[in-house]
């Protein structure tokens, strides 16, 4: 029962006069039939939402009939496929993108003026699918986009979180966390595939067989159901799928008899356990019970993602008698996105041996030429390390594979790098160096099972090599490589600004930029051209008069878009440093006090705009949070002051809201304490968008820079090899702190944006608190060349030709940043897989 239905033979699905509507007429009344015939709502109305919800079925019939093509295709070619597991998709909306990638935008906006609605209306109705947190699971949306595009055989897997990571909320105290509702009503993008469902069982023991064999008994066992989200590609057949797995219980599971005791709630245990592992993404996990579920989480989607691969492998093999197990690596690439989905390497052991009979040297070398593995951060926090008592319980077979592995792998050093035994401690996967506390380091584990390993920008691979993982690379060092992210331009460029994208069409007389956009280069002739120039400018002009709407919607203050329009937005965290940016604010703002009316007149109006969420529980980030209203309440309240100054924090901030805001932004500010950000991600969409950047040499900030040219680049900052120096210093007191540094903490101390005590969180500036070090992020060493900096950003955002010229080589230096060169690198250099497209 658990195979395909659409298992390659179309004959058996009975023909259909196919409703596949694609001219403006036929749109309309396809959308008119599933208003009137898909029960989501009362069949009597048609109000913009159901207009939005009729129209996404309309959208998801075209779908549906491209995706069984790419599959049946995939299935008769049978090449080898990429399956990307990912804890985390931040996909944002899919109506206005799938009508795009289909080539369908004018007439969907059509068809639905004749039903009397504007497509951004409609459009504007639909939730965002908010499986992510940031930069990770937005990098996994647009790999699939990448991957559909380019006709690349592949598959997303990830969790069906029903109330996402949260949704925040802003109010005096700061940041509130509540659940996230995209799914209150139901996604018309999923569709549950009731014949694919798997067992993943938790907890249990280990039973050994006369024969020695082992096989993991007992336990919980809940089902993996999948839901199916297609993936259209652009200007191709091929539609892909982001198959997404929900926890449930099956009726047999429930206790009728408990239940008509009225023991109602242990009679439906296993369906509540169920529902807890889908529930939300990153739940708290400072208790135990908090870890636990983690890891119910994580081996999820590993345990059903590979029983769904290992299926799909051996369905197309039937019949033939020929197949071996050693063909897997030829059919199946595994991409591990970061840690969380590490435990795919000892299931998929597991069920070759303990399900396929494999021995265990034959059960490695498939494990091993299959998954390859992407480390997105060098924090050491990041870097996952569960407890081995907690792993023990719940994954007691897990638990025997990974000794076997750290005891091999032990074994091997010491044979063939004896020089390296000193460095054995650091290099094992299981670290007992505190007894009381043993763990499981999960990236050791990662890296000794792929075959492949990437950092992804270079620089952060560069430190991967020489600092993280320095001790493996000098045994490996073929195994180590580079892929530096990048964002689909569908998204990001041409459907959330299509008045520039137009232009860049029109004087580069092709759109062939959109799926090669290394044509962008072809922009730097044309940079000092003033036709371009009044184009340029009178589309990013619309897309600021869009956003200044937006935020007057969502926060009731007005701004102006004839102000500089400076952004911010993406996780809060203390190593991405808001606090600078919004220290020198502070800064600004009392500078601009003391001057005189005239000298403010001299000065660049700005509206400085941050957004972002803050883990939960990650204390010093939700002071920032509340520290950027406070500034913001009074400074956009301060009549003297608020023509030249708005501060502006921008609430729930997520894909869509991202789509405004990069298209209408002058500067952006990727401000990290260098070797921190791994690459960063938004720093390409906003130079794509002709946004210019303030940055340190951080993470994929180095290689935007080489692209664009250093003078359209406005660079301070302390550089990565420089850091641990600094540190040193600092710690040994031969830091001086610069006095508008002093005087910014001082402005904040003294109580001018409110009363709320900010010492907690600006003494972690010059104190003990956070890690324990003095400023380790080195703020105060930062902040007078980040003043620095933004004096060189007035002055030349003064020079207006100057600045469009340097937006204009903003975009046409981003061509390098198109997630189609990343997976195309991925597709050859790692996965070895090839272009499939439906013809
Ligand atoms: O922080 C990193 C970003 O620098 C990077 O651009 C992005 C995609 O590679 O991944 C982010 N990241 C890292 N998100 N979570 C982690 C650690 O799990």
């Amino acid at each position: 029962h658990n195979k395909e239905t659409t298992d390659g033979s179309a004959a058996k699905v009975p023909a259909i006069a196919q409703p596949l509507a694609e001219k403006p007429s036929d749109i309309a009344s396809n959308i008119a039939f599933h208003a009137r015939y898909s029960p989501h709502f009362s069949p009597l109305k048609f109000d913009p939402e159901q207009a939005y919800y009729a129209t996404a079925d309309s959208v998801r019939d075209l779908l549906i009939h491209r995706w069984n093509e790419t599959f049946l295709h995939f299935h008769k070619v049978d090449p080898k496929q990429t399956y990307y597991l990912s804890m985390e998709y931040l996909q944002g909306r899919a109506l206005t993108n799938a009508i795009g990638n289909l080539g369908l935008s004018g007439a969907y906006a059509d068809a639905l003026k004749k039903l009397g609605y504007e497509l951004e209306e409609i459009a504007e109705k639909e939730k965002d699918a908010a499986l992510g947190n940031g930069g990770l699971g937005r990098l996994a949306s647009c790999f699939l986009d990448s991957m559909a595009t380019l006709n690349l055989p592949a598959w997303g897997y990830g969790l069906r979180y029903r109330y996402g990571l949260f949704k925040q909320l802003i109010s005096k105290e700061g940041q509130e966390e509540v659940a996230e509702d995209w799914l209150e009503k139901f996604s018309p993008w999923e569709v549950v595939r009731h014949d694919v469902l798997y067992p993943v069982r938790f907890f249990g023991h280990v039973e050994v067989s006369p024969t020695g064999s082992r096989k993991w008994v007992g336990g919980e066992v809940i089902q993996a159901l999948a839901y199916d989200v297609p993936i259209p590609g652009y200007n191709t057949k091929n539609t892909i799928s982001l198959r997404l797995w929900e926890a449930k219980s099956s009726a047999k599971d429930f206790n009728l008899f408990e239940f008509n005791e009225g023991k109602y709630e242990s009679a439906s245990q296993l369906h509540s356990k169920a529902q807890q592992i889908c529930a939300v993404l990153y739940p708290g996990d400072a208790t135990e019970d908090g870890k636990i579920l983690r890891l119910k989480q994580q081996f999820f989607l590993c345990s059903a993602s590979l029983q769904d691969i290992i299926m799909r492998f051996k369905e197309r093999r039937e019949g033939n008698m020929a197949w071996n197990w050693s063909d897997f690596p030829s059919k199946v690439a595994v991409q591990l996105n970061d840690t969380h989905p590490t435990l795919a390497i000892p299931e998929l052991m597991r069920l070759l041996m303990d399900g396929e009979e494999l021995g265990w040297d034959e059960a490695w070398d498939v494990t091993t030429r299959t998954v390859a593995y992407t480390n997105h951060t060098v924090l050491p926090e990041a870097l996952e390390k569960w407890p081995q008592a907690v792993m023990y319980k719940l994954l007691p077979r897990h638990m025997e594979i990974i000794e076997e592995i750290d005891k091999r792998f032990m074994a091997m050093i010491r044979s063939t790098f004896s020089s390296m035994e000193s460095k054995l401690s650091d290099m094992q996967i299981l670290d007992s160096s505190n007894p009381q506390k043993p763990v499981v380091r999960m990236a050791n584990l990662c890296v000794v099972s792929s075959h492949k390993v990437n950092g992804v920008a270079e620089l952060h691979s560069d430190i991967l090599k020489a600092d993280l993982f320095a001790n493996y690379f000098s045994i490996w060092p073929a195994k180590f490589q580079n892929k530096t992210n990048g964002v689909t331009p569908r998204r990001w460029i041409k459907f959330c600004s299509p008045e520039l994208s137009d232009i860049i069409t029109k004087w580069l007389k092709t759109d062939g930029w959109i799926t090669n956009l290394d044509l962008l280069s072809g922009l730097r002739q044309f940079a000092d051209n003033d036709k371009l120039h009044a184009e340029w400018a009178s589309a990013k002009m619309a897309n600021k008069h869009r956003l200044a709407q937006y935020v007057l919607h969502v926060t009731g203050v007005s701004i102006d878009p004839n102000s500089l329009f400076d952004i911010q937005i993406k996780r809060i965290h203390e190593y991405k440093r808001q606090l600078l940016n919004i220290l020198g604010t502070v800064y600004r703002y009392k500078k601009l006090k003391e001057m005189s009316i005239e000298e403010r007149k001299k000065t660049t109006p700005r509206t400085v705009m941050l957004g972002g969420k803050a883990f939960a529980t990650y204390t010093n980030a939700k002071r920032i949070v509340k520290l950027v209203n406070d500034v913001g309440s009074v400074v956009n309240n301060d009549p003297e002051i608020n023509n030249y100054l708005k501060v502006i924090f921008i609430p729930n901030y997520n894909v869509s809201v991202a789509e405004l805001l990069i298209p209408g932004s002058e500067l952006s500010q990727h401000i990290s304490t260098a070797g921190m950000e791994a690459s960063g991600t938004s720093n390409m969409k906003f130079s794509l968008n002709g946004c210019l950047i303030i940055g340190t040499l951080d993470g994929a900030n180095v290689e935007i820079r080489q692209e664009i040219g250093e003078d359209n680049f406005f660079l301070f900052g302390a550089k990565a090899d420089e850091v641990a120096k600094l540190r040193k210093d600092r710690e040994n007191g031969l830091f001086k702190p610069d006095p508008r540094f002093e005087e910014a903490k001082q402005f904040i101390r003294g109580g001018a944006f409110g009363s709320y005590d900010y010492s907690a969180l600006l003494d972690s500036l010059e104190g003990n608190s956070g890690y324990g070090r003095a400023d380790y992020f080195l703020v105060g060493y930062d902040f007078p060349s980040y003043i620095e900096a933004q004096s060189r950003v007035d002055e030349a955002y003064k020079d207006r030709k100057r600045w469009l010229k340097m937006s204009i080589l903003s975009t046409a230096g981003s061509g390098k940043f198109s997630s189609d060169r990343t997976i195309s690198q991925y597709a050859n250099e790692i996965w070895g897989i090839k272009a499939c497209p439906v013809p």
